[in-house]
């Protein structure tokens, strides 16, 4: 496999050629972990760390490595972090929106031609939260594709009833329902995962992104670059972006459930997808119970049954807690925000 093969085309070729001086080379980021990156040049994956200028340079977020990205590093020995210097003009970004504050936008990928957003058809189908994701797509400038899955625990007029609703509704690419355990549709999706194309997986926990990812990863293709981990249980509910290239060259991204776009801003939205475990929460001893490891949780009891799945509740408590540590983010940002406002008045008075 080459560069060329999974994504790097003319337009990146002549990018390159501007730095051609410097002794570097290219490679496309393929995992971001907080500071470290993997990124991967065609033959090997390489453990990377953003230097020194590209992170003084960066000002926001944004302006940092995204997966998809391809990127110029300094080779180094083997084994050792490599650092990578720049990161080549972007076709187009996917961006995670933050409703409170504009720096906080975040490229969730970079370099995208499909993006499909995957809802479930086990549980009822939120336009509003379609169109927000769709808008999203859009603005991004990348092809929107909407996968209604798990269409075998469904009437089969109910599934065509909600796709001509969509269709009607917004503007699509294209849409069509599927399913991993009978395979309908799964056929739909090779027109578009082929050689040089890269396609993005979004959509709220649980609606069967990563299902579809192994599917693809399973059949069509057989070498992986990454290979997932399943904790005990076999569950395996996506915590980062990840990017695979399937056999034919495809590259696909992964992507965690709704909280990786932002969505998550406050409590309200864990709430209303996971209302029947709200709803439930009231028959726990104490109102404020976290349903971790409370005596009296009536969660942990329903779960324990078999009234929730052990997923469902995975799901919730994931959201929940990264929902309010992404709220103390949001506080110490405007904390921050609210001093830098304060010093600057009194410089204003000072002068
Ligand atoms: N019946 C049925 N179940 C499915 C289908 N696709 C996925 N599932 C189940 O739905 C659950 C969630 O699927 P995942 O693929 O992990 O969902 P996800 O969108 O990746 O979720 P996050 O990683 O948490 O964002 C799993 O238990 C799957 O087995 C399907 O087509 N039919
Ligand atoms: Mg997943
Ligand atoms: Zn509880």
């Amino acid at each position: 496999m080459v560069l060329a093969d999974i994504g790097f085309d003319k337009y990146f070729k002549d990018l390159v050629s501007q730095y051609k001086k410097e002794n570097i080379n290219v490679a496309r980021v393929i995992k971001g972990h907080k500071k470290y990156y993997m990124i991967f040049d065609g033959k090997t994956e390489y453990l990377a760390r953003v230097s020194g200028s590209l992170r003084h340079n960066s000002r926001i977020k944004s302006e940092m490595p995204a997966v998809g990205d391809f990127v110029l590093f300094r080779p180094s020995k083997k084994g050792e972090l490599v650092s990578i210097k720049y990161i080549l003009k972007r076709k187009n970004v996917l961006f995670r929106k933050s409703a409170s504050k504009k720096s906080d936008i975040q490229a969730i990928a970079a370099n995208v031609n499909y993006c499909f957003i995957v809802v479930s058809l086990d549980r009822e189908i939120n336009q509003n939260s379609i169109s927000r994701y769709l808008s999203m797509v859009i603005a991004s400038n990348i092809k929107p594709i909407v996968v209604l899955t798990k269409s075998d625990l469904c009437d089969n007029d109910d599934v065509l009833e909600e796709i001509e609703g969509i269709r009607k509704n917004f503007r699509v690419e294209d849409i069509f329902n599927s399913s991993i355990i009978d395979g309908q549709g799964m056929d739909c999706f090779a027109k578009y995962i082929k050689k040089t194309t890269t396609s993005i997986f979004i959509g709220p926990s649980g609606a069967g992104k990563s299902s579809i990812v192994n599917y693809l990863i399973g059949n069509n293709i057989q070498e992986v670059k990454s290979v997932r981990e399943y904790d005990d249980k076999g569950m395996h509910t996506t915590t980062s972006r990840e990017l695979f290239v399937l056999k034919n060259n495809a590259v696909i991204i992964d992507t965690p459930g709704l909280r990786s776009l932002g969505i998550w801003d406050n409590d309200s939205g864990v709430k209303s997808t996971f209302a029947d475990i709200e709803e439930q929460s009231k028959l726990c001893r104490f109102h404020n119970c976290t349903h971790q490891h409370e005596p009296g949780c009536a969660i942990i009891e329903m779960v324990e049954s078999g009234f929730f799945t052990a997923e469902h509740y995975m799901s919730y408590i994931t959201l929940k807690n990264e929902s309010s540590s992404l709220s103390k983010q949001n506080l110490i940002d405007m904390k921050k925000e609210k001093r830098q406002r304060i010093k600057k008045v009194i410089k204003s008075k000072k002068n």
